[in-house]
């Protein structure tokens, strides 16, 4: 029997109690893979799916090889694969923000590799490419890092690759590691570069000519890579939305407990509102905001502001002196002013980039004035000093407004006390701001993340040994069974003015408004809105009734018979 020291001295170093567990959890896999206890690679073969986009034309003249040998059709598991490749040597990242699961693709890759092949990790992402930053990952790493969060094992970046200097470094490292694949996990931009990668690897990086194979997995909390029938949520999202309305509905109850308080919570999502619709599906809390929907209407912040404002004094009015409000993250860009305004300040700054790079913080409003047209001078000035300096913050690798850094929620808050303030001055306002974001991202997966990501991982190893490259690893039939599946990658490629460029891109998937889920959300918040009809999901479970059940958005998007999803 040992100590309580020697008890807690134990659990140090990733080894709590749950870790320690959630270690053991087994995890089902898809009928196609054979038994949970020992997966067999498939191989593929081409369904009559095939992919296109409205530039698919442009799309087969910058990517010959990759569209040549895939023509753009969707491949499906079509047997054991007996044959399978051995000695191939495979290397993986992950790239983008964390999302939960991540660890778990890596085991399922490892697995269906199994002793013949050698995996290798790349620290950290891209970044780590570029540098060369390779080391085996064996079977013991596998044992402890899976069912765990995060993407520590391995670490991420979001450095782009795109200049030809980092092109032949990828390819230096290519030739070092003696690599055969490189698995990309990550987003809609992440698996861009891996189809910009899978064409310039194809042939002609070894001595013999041949090209190092390329495979996506679909990763980013956020939602916003989806594919109808094919992709219907991206991993990550279930564990982080789960987080959050466990969050969410811990507030609401406090809100109903305490009495006096409108707490105005900002969740994560960087463009699309899909975490937000799903948290608001799980808590009803009394308003979400959408920010498809406030583009769609061409809604302006003051009538967003006086959209809370008379939920405020109608609740009010009743007695009910406090509630929940759910703000995207991204919503300041789909506001049209805003959006008008970020899209100028983005030429400004791309426009002015080494000038502006080498001012002071205080300077760049006054810089910018200058340049901006009349309208975007005025609004710019408008703005209080912790939004602007967030608008003129510096841009990530890709090129993108850090969002996650401007707190529209407080933006809100001020703006609706003095909405509220103008309805009727006797109305009790009482507010707390929150941002949950970073919570959500790297906690143990949910049952659904778990097993989802293992299938993703048996996937991309099984597409690599098939000899396939410039393909994104999905699951599909996630209330069925489930069944492995590949999307190729330049079927999903769009050409997108981004930044004054023209540049290859996977569309965002946004939150649509004739979507199931968004029908459902609106035929309800009139009722939320009015009285106290939250519900607070409690805390993730691995084990008991809710762990089978997936997020609530997908099931009524993919038309789902149940909430339960079924892998195996
Ligand atoms: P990905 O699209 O790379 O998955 O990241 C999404 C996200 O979680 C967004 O929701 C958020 O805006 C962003 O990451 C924040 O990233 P950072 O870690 O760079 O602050």
């Amino acid at each position: 029997m040992s100590t309580l020291a020697e008890q807690l001295q134990k659990m140090e170093a990733h080894n709590s109690i749950f870790e320690a567990a959630v270690r053991q959890l087994p995890l089902p896999v898809c009928a196609a893979f054979g038994s949970a206890a020992q997966p067999q690679a498939v191989s593929f073969a081409n369904t009559a799916r095939v992919l296109n986009t409205k530039d698919s034309a442009s799309v087969a003249r910058s990517f010959p090889n990759s569209v040549q040998a895939s023509g753009n059709a969707v491949l499906a598991a079509s047997g054991v694969n007996s044959n399978s490749a051995q000695g191939k040597r495979v290397a993986v990242l992950f790239s983008g923000g964390p999302a939960s699961g991540g660890h778990n693709v890596v085991c399922g890759i490892k697995r269906v590799l199994g002793n013949g092949n050698t995996l290798l990790g790349v620290k950290p992402g891209p970044k780590g490419l570029l540098q060369g930053n390779l080391f085996e990952i064996t079977d013991a790493d596998v044992d402890s890092i899976i069912n765990t969060g995060g993407f520590d094992f391995l670490g991420t970046d979001r450095t782009k690759i795109k200049s030809d200097e980092q092109f032949a470094q990828v390819k230096a490292t290519c030739v070092k590691h003696d690599l055969d694949a490189i698995v990309v996990i990550g987003g809609d931009d992440s698996n861009t570069n891996a189809a910009v990668l899978a064409e310039f690897l194809f042939k002609d990086v070894k001595a013999d000519g041949s090209g190092v194979q390329v495979i996506g997995v679909p990763k980013t909390i956020d939602g916003d890579l989806q594919i109808e029938g094919l992709l219907p949520i991206s991993f990550g999202f279930d564990t982080a939305t789960k987080i959050y309305s466990e969050m969410v509905g811990n507030i609401l109850q406090d809100t109903r407990s305490s009495l006096k308080y409108w707490h105005f919570i900002k969740l994560m999502g960087r463009s699309a509102s899909h975490v937000t619709i799903e948290v608001a599906l799980q808590t009803k809390a009394a308003v979400s905001l959408i920010s498809e929907e406030v583009a769609a209407r061409r809604q302006s912040l003051a009538s967003i502001v006086d959209e809370i404002a008379q939920v405020v004094v109608a609740r009010a009015n009743k007695g009910i002196t406090h509630g929940v409000v759910l703000v995207p993250e991204g919503l300041i860009e789909f506001v049209p002013e805003m959006h008008a305004l970020i899209a100028e300040l983005n030429d400004v700054v791309a426009q002015n980039a080494d000038e502006f790079a080498n001012l002071h913080d205080p300077a760049k409003p006054m810089f910018v004035q200058n340049l901006l047209s009349d309208e975007n001078t005025e609004l710019l000035a408008s703005l209080p000093d912790y939004i602007v300096n967030m608008l003129l913050a510096e841009r990530d690798s890709h090129g993108n407004l850090q969002v996650s850094l401007i707190p529209t929620e407080q933006l809100l808050i001020d703006m609706t006390a003095r909405r509220v303030g103008e309805i009727d001055a006797g109305v009790a306002f009482a507010t707390q701001s929150h941002f949950l974001g970073y919570e959500g991202r790297c906690g143990a997966p949910t049952l659904f993340d778990a097993a989802y990501t293992y299938n993703l991982g048996l996937t991309a190893g099984s597409l690599i040994l098939d000899g396939r490259t410039g393909y994104m690893a999905t699951v599909t039939g996630l209330t069925g069974g489930s069944a492995p599946q590949a999307i190729p990658l330049t079927g999903l490629l769009n050409i997108e003015r981004r930044h004054g460029h023209d540049e290859f891109v996977i569309e965002k998937a946004l939150v649509k408004m004739d979507s199931a889920a968004m029908r459902y959300f609106v035929a309800r918040r009139a009722d939320w809105a009015a009285a106290d009809l939250f519900s607070s999901p409690g805390p993730r479970q691995l084990w008991g009734p809710a762990a089978y059940q997936q997020p609530i958005s997908v099931a009524l998007n993919s038309a789902s018979a149940s909430l339960s999803f079924k892998i195996g």
